[in-house]
């Protein structure tokens, strides 16, 4: 099979949340099979600026771009700077996320709210103005990240695997709406990976460690570039008639209720 079907030279991604963790992965995929990428973050400038410049040190063609993708004003302005500065937008990557661990009874109104805001609407927030204009010019990818939590509950993220389910059905939603556009929008649900936002319950010895090594059949946490190829997969024509599927990179984790500790 010709690498061809996965090239994405000429192509610009952008991917929010891309200054660390599966984000920066993902980016970093996508810059590797020729992708320029445009890292969105909404914290820092500086941060921005570090990442783009460990894009950069890769190899990768990069551009920082600050905005919170829950703010339309500023996400539709950030578009048409981005399409003007860099170029029209190929392949967006809807990455940037929140989690807030509390059970439903003890969390404040406002935290659930931050979170759906943050994980849900966000994306619909940060996909429209860039698949309008990938519909005027033909059609583009667009990558929505969600979770086990799309899939299955777990105490005290209730807010989160609300936002992740829903995003699973804005994701079939999306493909439906905009396929005869030639936009092809698919999900990501990636399982239980070393990064920051699991540090807390993956430092040794904390049970839950334990357990998801327990749960996993690939029985380890997963590496953020085990989420490369699948970036590139559906961002790339590879993919170009498949729309509305949710891949899951889990380690076999859905496909197993488990197995007995001494197993
Ligand atoms: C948790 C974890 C998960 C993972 C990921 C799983 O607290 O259970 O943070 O939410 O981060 O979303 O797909």
């Amino acid at each position: 099979m010709s690498n061809a079907l996965f090239d994405l030279s000429g192509k610009v991604a952008l991917v929010t949340g891309a200054t660390h963790g599966l984000g920066m992965a993902m980016a970093t995929g996508l810059g590797e099979a020729g992708a320029t990428v445009v890292v969105n973050g909404h914290s820092s400038d500086a941060k921005i600026a570090a990442a783009v410049d460990l894009y950069q040190a890769r190899g990768i063609t990069a551009h920082g771009y600050r905005f919170d993708v829950t703010d339309e004003a500023s996400v539709e302005d950030a578009v048409a700077r981005i399409e003007r500065e860099v170029g029209p937008i190929d392949i967006l990557v809807n990455n940037a996320g929140i989690i807030k661990r509390v059970p439903l009874l003890e969390m404040p109104l406002a935290e659930f709210e931050e979170v759906i805001r943050t994980d849900l609407t966000g994306v619909f927030v940060m996909t429209r103005p860039v698949v309008k204009s990938m519909i005027r010019r033909g059609g583009g990818k667009v990558i929505n990240i969600c979770s086990m939590m799309s899939e299955l509950g777990r105490n005290s993220v209730g807010a989160y695997a609300a936002a992740k389910g829903g995003l699973k059905m804005l994701t079939r939603n999306m493909a439906t709406e905009w396929a005869r556009h030639n936009v092809q929008v698919n999900g990501i649900g990636p399982g239980y990976f070393a990064t920051s936002q699991t540090e807390p319950i993956r430092v040794k010895g904390h049970p839950f460690n334990e357990f998801i090594i327990q749960r996993t059949p690939a029985g380890k946490w997963g590496d953020p570039d085990d989420l490369k190829g699948v970036a590139v997969f559906l961002s790339s024509r590879a993919s170009d008639f498949l729309t509305g599927q949710v891949i899951y990179v889990d380690g076999g984790i859905l496909a197993t209720i488990g197995k007995p500790a001494n197993e």
